[in-house]
């Protein structure tokens, strides 16, 4: 538990810090610090999913929700659509971030401006356009009123994985050609019903790692502003080392915000130590942190449903913080105990050069100090967890150990 960061590293991001308080007085950063917290936990995402029935609009929001298809919570698939109603999946973690499943938009003398205001549809940041054959007019007429109400759009190619497993069966089947060939039919198809500048993301709702999805989540990242995109950040399937490594570096931007907070407030003693830290601040952020890379229960019971593999089996791999739920005051002052710093130097050591700038504010750096080395060296265990539990959840089953073998006539007993 406590994994060193090293000295160097703390002088080197307090450097940072300590250049941006020079050029503006510290109570006004904080004032805007916690405007910017504030501002951060209210921030709603909401991504609009449609297209004709059948597409997989219904999977979409399951995957983007780390949901199967199948539990309790998950929209309906493989159903044929009643109703002209949109319906809002708030992500089941973060649940500021709501997936919308559309109505498909019907006949083909439909109103795409109609349409839109009958889902309602300033309420999207984005929207995605599924189509698992072939983009229509409607399509691109959608597309055009979306852009003309200043909202962004995606056209989205679903049930790839089908089209590569028949192109499987040629001799000189290639997987990257194959891709490039399905591009180029779709955004041949995107010109041929008007679209001027055709770009198609092509992906498989049952493997978020294969195709453009990844790409498609890189893409919505850089259109949204920093709030929204907070919040994308967030909610994200932890597919990958690179994705876990992007929430890291989002977490690790607020972690001065909220150093600076939690020394401008109330402080109390870890008892027993000479240290003072405000509790609230780090439980509450430790447990965020947590559920955003996914080592919370729910989520953890959510992914071995998904891969099929025991929820103790996963939760082995995480070794140096904790799932979210045993994220107590007590849990924050045995990590403080075991930590490095605690052990070999006093906080105040590291953070000598910040206490003509930090002290004078604070009356002193203790509670500043130990919220950013805590949720600093907190954040790398998470990371680190996040990938062991990663590497388990990917990895192929393990083969079951060898059964003895029974003489005839010799009883099995369970
Ligand atoms: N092979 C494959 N099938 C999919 C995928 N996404 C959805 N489906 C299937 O397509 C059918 C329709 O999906 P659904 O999500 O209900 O479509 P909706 O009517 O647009 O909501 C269901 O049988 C899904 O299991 C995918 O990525 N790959
Ligand atoms: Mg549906």
């Amino acid at each position: 538990m406590g994994s060193a960061i090293s000295q160097e590293i703390v002088r080197d991001e307090l450097g940072k810090m300590k250049e941006a308080l020079d050029n503006n007085s510290l109570s006004d950063v904080i004032k805007q610090s916690n405007i910017n917290l504030n501002l951060l936990k209210n921030t709603t995402l909401d991504v609009a999913i449609t297209g004709v029935s059948g597409v997989g609009k219904s999977s979409l929001v399951n995957a983007l929700r780390g949901m199967t298809d199948f539990e309790e919570g998950a929209a309906e698939t493989g159903t044929v659509e009643t109703t002209m109603n949109a319906k809002g999946y708030p992500h089941p973690t973060f649940p500021k971030v709501t997936i919308w499943d559309l109505p498909g938009i019907g006949t083909p003398c439909f109103k795409a401006e109609e349409y839109l205001r009958k889902v309602n549809f300033e309420r999207y940041d984005f929207f995605m356009i599924l189509s698992s054959e072939r983009f229509t007019t409607n399509d691109i007429l959608l597309a055009r009123e979306i852009c003309n109400m200043n909202k962004k759009f995606y056209y989205v190619c679903t049930k790839v994985d089908r089209r590569v497993k028949s192109a499987r069966r040629q001799q000189s089947f290639n997987e990257e050609r194959t891709l490039e060939t399905i591009r180029k039919y779709y955004c041949a198809n995107l010109a041929k019903a008007g679209e001027f500048w055709p770009r198609v993301f092509l992906i498989c709702s049952w493997d978020f790692n294969k195709y453009d999805f990844p790409l498609l989540q890189k893409t919505l990242e850089n259109d949204l502003d920093d709030l929204k995109r907070y919040a994308l950040i967030t909610t994200m399937p932890n597919l990958s080392r690179e994705v876990l490594k992007r929430k890291k570096d989002a977490m690790e931007g607020l972690i001065w915000t909220l150093s600076l907070v939690s020394g401008a407030v109330g402080v109390i003693p870890i008892p027993g130590l000479s240290t003072v830290c405000d509790f609230g601040i780090l439980v509450g952020t430790m447990i965020d942190f947590c559920k955003v890379f996914g080592l919370d229960e729910d989520s953890l019971h959510r992914l071995a449903s998904r891969v099929g593999k025991p929820v103790p089996v996963l939760r082995s791999a995480i070794k140096k913080s904790e799932v979210a739920n045993r994220i107590t005051r007590e849990f924050v002052t045995r990590l403080w105990r075991r930590s490095t710093v605690c052990r070999t130097m006093t906080t105040a050591e590291i953070f000598l050069d910040f206490i003509p700038v930090l002290g004078s504010v604070f009356g002193g750096i203790g509670s500043f100090a130990t919220t950013f080395y805590m949720l600093k060296s907190f954040l790398n265990d998470v990371e680190e967890d996040a990938a062991n539990v990663l590497a388990i959840a990917t990895a192929p089953y393990p083969s079951l150990p060898p059964q003895r073998k029974f003489r005839r006539g010799e009883l099995k007993v369970n």
